[in-house]
């Protein structure tokens, strides 16, 4: 066996939960009775579509890592379940971003592939995201670009890619069916939608040259549903701006740019208590908002975000339901204490079905 077989315990808990959950279904008997016989059989069983977009939906509900669950009811489920070719999931996910960026209107989306079955696994993306900035190894040392995705970019290398040398330079997808070797595919450059970022005081901000892509599809997650894995489902909402602005440009190891900021700025920087990293850290983060808004591109600020997850736990507390929470996740890398998801513990139990970081391949 290759690929994976279905627990069959797993298996009958979810279907009772989605039952339970839309009991205008209605058959709970039979379909317990066709899926015990489908797993003996066959080693797995096949979701019908209103459980594979109730399953994924609820691995969203289930996201103890994610703020922005208070719209988990309202994400579009893609079913792809027919492809598994390396060709195939390329061209679906150019779709899925051409369709989940809508002109900057953007849709939660996650398109579903080949799940694991006991004869053959399911196709991969490598990515950990489809759309990646290169980090390219400078021969001084140092890197161009984004150093998060050094080890991607050499795996695109090695695989042919010609890219670059620049600092935002969008790596080509690098896929894998079954067993088969791995594909490279680029990304037309208009299913990639990038806004440049720019300040709402400062002209010279612009001239940094920074940019940021408008749409985080996560793309190296398992979707598991009732035993059975799909190993390739990207998933995307729209980003808060912190993830940009206090993670991504801001990070020490990756595009580190608090000190030109803050040079920029003017600011004192060479003693910690004026503060200078706090300062251009705002300044950072009002950019990429201001940006993001000027170009009619969705995105949400942590204050907002953490007042509608206390709506969104308020909720499930109402409908009777655990909400998994991770506090270190949850509280943003901004102001954490200026927000109200800062004041409080939550539970941590682990539910299925989840999106879950598998072994990585690569
Ligand atoms: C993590 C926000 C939609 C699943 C996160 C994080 C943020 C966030 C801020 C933490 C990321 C980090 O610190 O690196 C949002 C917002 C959304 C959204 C604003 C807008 C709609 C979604 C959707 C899904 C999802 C549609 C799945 C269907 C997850 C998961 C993680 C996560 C699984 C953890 C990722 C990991 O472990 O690396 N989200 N999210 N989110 N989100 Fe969301
Ligand atoms: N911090 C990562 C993205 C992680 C997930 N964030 C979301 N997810 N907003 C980054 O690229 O900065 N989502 O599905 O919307």
């Amino acid at each position: 066996l290759f690929g994976r077989t279905t627990d069959v315990r797993e298996a009958e808990r979810f279907i009772r939960l989605f039952h339970a959950e839309n009991p205008s279904a209605g058959g709970l008997p039979a379909r317990l009775r066709d899926v015990a016989r489908d797993v003996a059989r066959h080693g797995t069983y096949v979701h019908t579509f209103e459980e594979l977009e109730f399953g994924a939906r609820v691995a969203w509900r289930n996201s103890g890592r994610c703020i922005g669950r208070l719209y988990w009811r309202s994400l579009k489920v893609r079913d792809r379940r027919e492809v598994a070719t390396a060709e195939g999931v390329a061209v679906e996910c150019v779709a899925h971003l051409r369709e989940a960026t809508g002109e900057g209107r953007i849709r939660p989306t996650v398109t579903v592939f080949a799940p694991d079955t006991p004869a053959m696994p399911g196709p991969r993306v490598l990515n950990d995201q489809l759309v990646r900035y290169a980090g390219h190894r400078l021969v001084g040392g140092g890197v161009l670009g984004d150093p998060r995705n050094v080890v991607l970019t050499d795996a695109a290398k090695e695989l042919g890619w010609r890219g670059g040398p620049g600092r935002f330079d969008v790596l080509p997808l690098i896929v894998r069916a079954g067993l088969g070797d791995p594909l490279l595919c680029n990304l037309p450059g208009d299913a990639v939608l990038e806004v440049p970022l720019r300040h709402p005081e400062y002209g010279w901000f612009a001239e940094l040259g920074l940019r940021w892509h408008a749409v985080p599809v996560i793309s190296d997650m398992c979707l598991e549903i009732g035993g059975v894995c799909y190993p390739c489902a990207p998933f995307n909402g729209w980003y808060m701006g912190t993830e940009i602005g206090a993670r991504n440009l801001a990070d020490a190891d990756r595009y580190d740019l608090l000190p030109e900021v803050a040079a920029r700025l003017g600011l004192d920087t060479s003693t910690e208590r004026s503060l200078w990293r706090d300062h251009a850290l705002v300044e950072l983060n009002v950019a990429v908002l201001h940006s993001f808004e000027q170009d009619g591109v969705t995105i949400t600020d942590h204050h907002t975000e953490s007042r509608r997850f206390l709506t969104h736990l308020e909720r499930e507390e109402r409908a009777g339901r655990r909400c998994p929470a991770d506090w270190s996740w949850i509280v943003p890398p901004l102001s954490g204490g200026a927000t109200p998801v800062f004041h409080r513990y939550y539970d941590t139990c682990e539910l299925t079905p989840a999106y879950v970081h598998h072994r990585p391949t690569h």
